[in-house]
């Protein structure tokens, strides 16, 4: 990687806060940008600047151009792989500021929006329109568009929406020297040359700064049901997500996770378990019609004889969901933990489960390891505690389980700094070539977000 200042001029500082003003420069407490949400990953940026708007970003740019100064996007600092990790000489460029919102344009069934804005703003935007942002997940009240966009996020309703790409319709981006592009017009059918918006969603800040996209909403339905079912084993929720999903073609949600997971929740934040299980799935769908009397005729039918909950007010849908969405923090209240988010196929995750448990165990025996995620995905996410941070041999070893069973290192949370090393379980060396000369055609000084994807 090509070397960059880290010594800051106080010339180079005065002109940040020429363009942003002097509140919009943090030189001295950076709070909390220096550190990742984990508490894994802490870096030692020099400075953080916030610009405003997307002008601001372009003149940014051009100054860290000019002064050889590398950049690390930031939006809510929600991300899990340690992507937004600055060393000293780095400045973080935060986007919350950018935070605009257009009006949701029905025809279109689209939105325009800053790179700043949260997921849950968005999706309460959509709202108001009988419409639907599809991205959700447990971070949706911190999670900022840029960085889901950055990091192509999924969470719960990929099965049936697809990532953040199936949604980015068009984006505004500030390139390493400061251009701007400009492909806002959400036009669904356009073949004019590469997909740049495609190109940069999961390109976690390495190729220039988002600083809006335009992003399609989906048609919301009046009717949502949510059920909690006790299986005995990964097989049978392998087997019943299955039968689910060809029969219901709106199920938005099919979520697994254990009974040690569910436990460590209701002891952290006092969420009342409904029943015991093994292996607890929580499906979601939603439709125009109330569905909960024929998914209780298809579990009969496919003989399911395990416990079941089915929330039928708000309140009781939360209380099942946060036992879900709670596992990420939960974890964090017992420790700092090494975090995987990775993917195999279907029919593998029993034996893929078991693997992991076994091979860590088999490292250490005392580490605990938790185990949850989204089951029709293939995407189960490992939490391992016991390893400190720098030891890397947990990440070793389940990373090349993953890699035995021909899955992806990355399904979800991106590359970062986290797991550079191992691009390769996942990547050919001919890919990584191809996305180095991309990256070093879009940002020859090697600018952007030096600690992440490439070693
Ligand atoms: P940040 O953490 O600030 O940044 C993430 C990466 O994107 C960094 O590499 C950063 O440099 C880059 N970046 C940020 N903004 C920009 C921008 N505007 N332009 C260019 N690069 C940028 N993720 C999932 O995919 N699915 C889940 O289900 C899920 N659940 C989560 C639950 C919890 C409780 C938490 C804490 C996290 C979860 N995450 C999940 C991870 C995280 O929320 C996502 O990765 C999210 O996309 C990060 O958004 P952010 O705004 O916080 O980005
Ligand atoms: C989820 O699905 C997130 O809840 C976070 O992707 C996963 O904490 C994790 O490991
Ligand atoms: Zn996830």
């Amino acid at each position: 990687m090509i070397g960059h200042e880290k010594v800051l001029s106080a010339d180079f500082v005065n002109s940040l806060q020429q363009v942003v003003g002097a509140a919009h420069v943090l030189t001295d407490d950076l709070g909390g940008y220096g550190t990742d949400w984990t508490g894994r990953f802490i870096g030692s940026p020099s400075v953080v600047v916030r610009p405003a708007n997307t002008n601001e970003v372009a003149r940014i740019m051009h100054l860290c151009s000019q002064h050889n100064v590398a950049v690390v996007p930031q939006g809510g600092n929600t991300g899990l792989v340690g992507g937004t990790l600055a060393d000293d000489g780095h400045i973080i460029l935060s986007t919350r500021r950018l935070n605009w919102i257009g009006d949701v344009d029905t025809s279109s069934q689209q939105i325009s929006v800053g790179a700043g804005v949260l997921i849950e703003q968005v999706q309460e935007a959509a709202k108001g329109h009988g419409l639907r942002y599809a991205v959700d997940f447990g971070a949706r009240g911190s999670a900022t568009v840029g960085g889901t966009i950055a990091t192509n996020a999924g969470g719960i309703n990929v099965l049936r929406f697809g990532s953040t790409r199936h949604q980015i319709v068009g984006i505004e981006a500030v390139l390493p020297n400061g251009d701007v592009i400009e492909h806002m017009a959400g036009l669904l059918k356009d073949n004019t040359g590469y997909d740049i918006a495609s190109l940069l969603c999961g390109s976690e800040g390495t190729l220039g700064i988002v600083t809006a996209a335009r992003l399609r909403l989906v048609a919301s339905h009046n009717q949502r049901t949510t059920v909690l079912l006790g299986c005995d084993s990964s097989q049978e929720v392998v087997d019943v997500v299955s039968g689910i999903r060809q029969q219901f073609d709106c199920l938005d949600a099919a979520e697994m996770f254990f009974l040690d997971g569910a436990n460590l929740v209701a002891e952290a934040f006092n969420v009342a378990i409904p029943f015991a299980a093994a292996v607890y799935l929580l499906l979601e769908f939603s439709a125009d019609v109330d569905l909960a009397s024929d998914i209780e005729s298809h579990l009969v039918q496919s003989n399911f004889s395990g416990s079941s909950a089915v929330a039928d007010n708000e309140s009781s849908r939360t209380r099942l969901w946060r036992l879900r969405e709670e596992h990420t923090a939960a974890i964090s209240t017992i420790g700092v933990p090494h975090k995987f988010d990775v993917t195999v196929a279907v029919s593998d995750l029993p034996l893929f489960i078991n693997a992991v448990r076994r091979r860590v165990s088999d490292a250490n025996a005392e580490w605990s390891v938790y185990i949850f995620g989204h089951a029709a995905d293939g995407n189960m996410h490992i939490n391992v505690l016991g390893p400190t941070a720098n030891d890397e041999s947990v990440d070793e070893i389940v990373l090349q389980v993953v890699a035995e069973f021909k899955g992806s290192i990355s399904a979800e949370h991106g590359i970062g700094s986290a797991k550079k090393k191992w691009l390769s379980l996942s990547r050919s060396q001919a890919e990584i070539d191809m996305m180095k000369a991309i990256k070093s055609a879009i940002d020859p000084q090697g600018l952007m977000n030096p600690n992440t994807m490439f070693v």
